[in-house]
């Protein structure tokens, strides 16, 4: 049986201009491909659209004619395409089945299936077992899906939700996932990057990286409960190791990007893990990046972080303003960031601090609270998102019951929109663009900034990123 996993491309079409941003594994599809091939669905690849540039329009050339099974994966932005690149198979094989997984169809089961009929099965929550399941009964000749948990499908003409499937106890049992059917080549890590490690640090092969799954805190705005339930399951660290040094023999990997939602939640594992990759650092020159809160920090494992090869630390911050911070059940306080602000920077770890702007509360005063907290607390790199009321979250859930959505096209639900996604009752979307432009302009075009970063260029590879990011700031104000 053959089967095809597709992740998406963003793009209808690719113009060939080279990107800055970074582009990461499709994890998701690498796992539940391991996984089945692992119990005998052998003839089983992963099609990357957004790595190999392939656009909508041009899928039909990628998708073999007697393939079985396409499985999607797709966010809310992504939808529309990954639902156009099923009625495209379908047009080239009417009896191929599509399937869809991710963490749209995890928060809108039903309505994802309604909304479009090219969809056949939708798997929401945790994927291996369930699209296992799923490929087993499709092999027979009349599949019974009705006691598949976390499957959705049709039936007679309607959609119909089995029961959630509960989280895999133990994710050590998992194999690793599998690499060896992605463009591993085509993967590299945002090109500024460069600029945070010392002279000589490669930075490429590149590989995203999971240690752990779920996170227990209970932010509103964010959909890390919709997938994993609050719960955190850990790889051991020898599971961890394994597969580190996998991807040392087989890709060369040199740069890990831990999107682990907080890398620093469990200090004595981490320490036995950060142990490990300071040795995987001096023998194999492997650097690595990772996601953490602000209230997990404290200097000594900054120190240890450092000496292992971390040379970048991604925090959410969010708002300046305790009240706003407080509606979004952050539970972080303005004390603690800027107490992990000044550690991080005295470590000497290159960070980012990433901003919402337009959370229900927000004011002009809200705002200023945190535009000036940013400069105080003086990130390598700050980031202004306008918010998004991701499917699935209590932020959705007010959205929708106050009537704040403004625009229903999924697609346009990225945080650089053009326009943002939700008014609130205190501000009208022009005020948040507007806001968003003056957090840039005020961040980054600070003399005392422009002048920290001139400092730090040694190569003529770091004049050009700093002369693209300038332009990339203005390009930002002028919208
Ligand atoms: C890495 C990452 C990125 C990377 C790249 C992602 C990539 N290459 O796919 C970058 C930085 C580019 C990115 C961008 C965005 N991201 Co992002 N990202 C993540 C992150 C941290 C990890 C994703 C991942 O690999 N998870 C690990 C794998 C194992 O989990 P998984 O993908 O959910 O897969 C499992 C199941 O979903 C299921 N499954 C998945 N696919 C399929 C397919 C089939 C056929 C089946 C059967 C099952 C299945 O099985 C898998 C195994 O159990 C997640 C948070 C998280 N921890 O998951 C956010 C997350 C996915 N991102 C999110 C968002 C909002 C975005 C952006 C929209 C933000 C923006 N810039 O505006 C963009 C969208 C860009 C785009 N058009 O794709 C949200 C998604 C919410 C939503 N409903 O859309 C998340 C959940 C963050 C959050 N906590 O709120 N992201
Ligand atoms: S924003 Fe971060 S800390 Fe908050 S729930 Fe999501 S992953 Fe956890």
């Amino acid at each position: 049986m053959k089967i095809l996993l597709i992740k998406p491309p963003e793009k209808e079409v690719y113009t060939k201009v080279p990107t800055i941003a970074g582009i990461a594994q499709p994890m998701g599809l690498a796992c539940i491909a391991a996984y089945a091939r692992e119990n005998g669905f052998k003839d089983i690849s992963i099609l990357d659209c957004e790595a190999l540039q392939i656009g909508v329009n041009e899928i039909k050339e990628h998708i073999p004619k007697d393939v079985k099974v396409v499985g999607l994966t797709s966010v809310t932005p992504t939808l529309k395409n990954a639902a156009a690149i099923m009625k495209a198979a379908k047009e080239l094989n009417p009896s191929c089945i599509t399937v869809l997984g991710g963490d749209h169809v995890t928060a809108l089961p039903e309505e994802t299936l309604e909304a479009f009929p090219e969809i056949d099965f939708g798997v929401f929550g945790e994927g291996e077992v369930t699209f296992l399941e799923l490929l087993n009964e499709l092999k027979k000749k009349e599949g019974d899906f009705s006691k598949i948990k976390g499957l959705a499908y049709r039936e007679n003409g309607k959609v119909k939700k089995n029961a959630a499937r509960p989280l895999m106890e133990d994710i050590n049992i998992l194999p690793i996932p599998a690499y060896d059917l992605l463009p591993m080549k085509k993967y590299s890590p945002p090109a500024h990057h460069a600029i945070f490690t010392e002279k000589g640090v490669r930075l490429n092969p590149f590989t995203i990286f999971f240690s752990l799954r779920g996170c227990p805190y209970r932010c509103k705005y964010c959909a890390s409960k919709v997938m994993w339930k609050r719960k955190v399951r850990y790889r051991s660290v020898e599971k961890t190791m394994e597969e580190v040094d996998y991807l040392i023999k087989n890709y060369g990997i040199k740069c890990l990007e831990f999107n682990d939602e907080n890398f620093i939640i469990n200090k004595p594992r981490m320490n036995e893990i950060i142990r490990e990759l300071k040795i995987r650092k001096e023998k194999h020159g492997v650097y690595w990046n990772c996601l953490t809160r602000v209230d997990s920090v404290d200097e000594q494992t900054l120190r240890v972080m450092k000496e292992a090869g971390c040379y970048f630390i991604r925090f959410g911050v969010e708002s300046g303003d305790p009240e706003i911070l407080k509606g979004m059940s952050k539970d972080i306080t303005i004390k603690q960031i800027k107490h992990a602000f000044a550690l991080t920077n005295k470590a000497g770890i290159a960070c980012s601090a990433s901003f919402i702007i337009g959370y229900p509360g927000e004011t002009k005063e809200t705002f200023r609270r945190t535009l000036n907290l940013a400069k105080e607390i003086d990130p390598t790199l700050a980031f202004f998102f306008i918010a998004i009321p991701i499917v699935g979250t209590e932020l959705y859930k007010e959205a929708k019951e106050k009537n704040l959505i403004l625009n229903p096209d999924w697609n346009g639900w990225v945080q650089m929109a053009e326009t943002p996604i939700m008014k609130t009752e205190e501000l009208e979307p022009g005020e948040m663009i507007k806001m968003r432009n003056q957090a840039y302009k005020e961040f980054y075009l600070r003399p005392k900034y422009i002048w920290k970063m001139l400092r730090n260029i040694h190569t003529k590879e770091q004049f050009m990123f700093y002369v693209r990011g300038f332009l990339g700031v203005l390009n930002i104000i002028k919208r």
